[in-house]
């Protein structure tokens, strides 16, 4: 049969325990066709929450503990808690739950199904219809979780995911397997492990269900989680959300074109005194050409590289898009000063201002000119991506 863990991280949570795991049984006894297990993630508790566990496990043979010797915070405890799940209690699917009744087991049977139904990763939600925080808690409370919320999702361009920091999650091996790896060089503080957790999940690409749920809040013991971590959390988001821009292929790109645009002209400055303009103009040009290639190569396409066999026929398709990407510039520089009159492009500026004489007209000009380097881009990225880098179907 399969097998299903609800881990428990807890800090000073003793008089919690006898009452949420004749709860959590209560809930399991709606489940058919798994296996469903209680690991409970003790930091060595002061208030000695592990000896109230192993009294429980007396009389209760499904009810696991984990010892940490320190204080790991709540991602530590995880960490941890779906290692040994996962690896030595071989576990399929685990659950994060709080110990303070602040999530209502009766809900987990819900999770159970859509796992069943194929889910990979199920989100309890406070947000969505059917969830919901007390209503007693203070405006200060409300504002801070929902706007907090509603930042995240903006920062992460998902407004599909109303609740990124719920504790209440059921989390499938592969997904763990694929995430934990990414999590363990960094170092969480509050609600950015479940941050972080889930916006891996999503960016991995895992089917994800959501089961809203009202949050209920603790009656015994304490908060640990408080406002100090609202920097941090912010700091965290933005961090991620940078890293991933500046991974990101679009990013390169637009970087090594900036960089080919520099070359491009720095190159000119210095060739335009040794020999013809016109000549020193198209030389600057290949060299721009060979440094965007290389580039290209060692950083946009990193994870596609070409060998070193492949360099010279791939040289030369990128030197005809690159000029063919010239080309519709010009075709487009044309049709444009043909009907609404606009004088010039981009590159023709040194054309026509040191070539031909002619005064560049900026009114006009200057739109083409964006279009161009618009058009010119679009041209270039399609050619690299679906060209010269294509994507080779891993050989099975
Ligand atoms: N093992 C371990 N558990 C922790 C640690 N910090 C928090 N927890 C547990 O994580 C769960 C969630 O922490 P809470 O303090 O309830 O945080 P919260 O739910 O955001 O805050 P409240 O709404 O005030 O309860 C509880 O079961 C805590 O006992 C820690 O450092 N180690
Ligand atoms: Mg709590």
């Amino acid at each position: 049969m399969k097998k299903a863990i609800i881990i428990v991280p807890t800090y000073n949570e003793k008089d919690n325990i006898p009452v949420l795991v004749p709860r959590l049984m209560k809930a399991f006894e709606a489940i058919r066709g798994w296996q469903m297990e209680i690991l409970i993630v003790d930091d060595s508790s002061p208030d000695k929450t592990y000896e109230v566990v192993k009294k429980l496990q007396k009389q209760n043979s499904h009810l696991h503990l984990l010892i940490n010797q320190q204080k790991s915070g709540l991602g530590g405890a995880y960490l941890k808690g779906m290692a040994y799940a996962f690896d030595e209690l071989k576990a399929d699917v685990v659950f994060e739950f709080d110990a303070d009744m602040s999530h209502p087991a009766e809900k987990i049977p819900e999770f159970m199904s859509k796992i069943d139904g194929g889910d990979d990763f199920v989100m309890g939600t406070r947000y969505h219809p059917g969830g919901g925080v007390p209503a007693d808690w203070g405006f200060d409370r409300k504002l801070l979780s929902g706007c907090g919320n509603i930042l995240i999702s903006i920062v992460f361009a998902n407004f599909w995911i109303r609740d990124w920091t719920s504790g209440f999650r059921a989390i499938t091996k592969p997904v763990y397997e694929a995430v934990h790896p990414l999590l363990h060089s960094e170092r969480f503080y509050g609600y950015t492990f479940q941050i972080g957790f889930l916006y891996n999940t999503l960016k991995k690409g895992f089917k994800i269900g959501l089961v809203p749920y009202k949050f209920i809040d603790r009656t015994h013991g304490q908060s640990k989680i408080g406002p100090e971590y609202i920097k941090n959390n912010l700091i965290y988001i933005f961090k991620m959300r940078i890293k991933d821009i500046l991974e990101h292929r679009l990013f390169k790109f637009a970087v090594v074109g900036l960089v080919g645009a520099a070359v491009q002209f720095i190159s000119l400055a210095l060739l335009r005194k040794l020999m013809y303009y016109t000549l020193a103009y198209f030389l600057a040009a290949e060299v721009a050409v060979s440094s965007n290639f290389i580039l290209s190569n060692i950083w946009t396409f990193s994870d596609r590289k070409l060998k070193l066999s492949q360099f010279p026929l791939k040289f030369i398709t990128f030197n005809i898009a690159s000029f063919g990407s010239v080309g519709l510039q010009t075709v487009l520089a044309e049709v444009g000063a043909r009907t609404i009159g606009a004088d010039v492009f981009l590159f023709q500026i040194p054309f026509s201002q040191l070539v031909l004489g002619q005064p560049f007209n900026f009114d006009t000009g200057f739109l083409f000119m964006i279009v161009g380097i618009l058009v010119g881009m679009v041209w270039n990225f399609l050619a690299y991506t679906k060209v010269i880098w294509k994507d080779q179907p891993k050989k099975k």
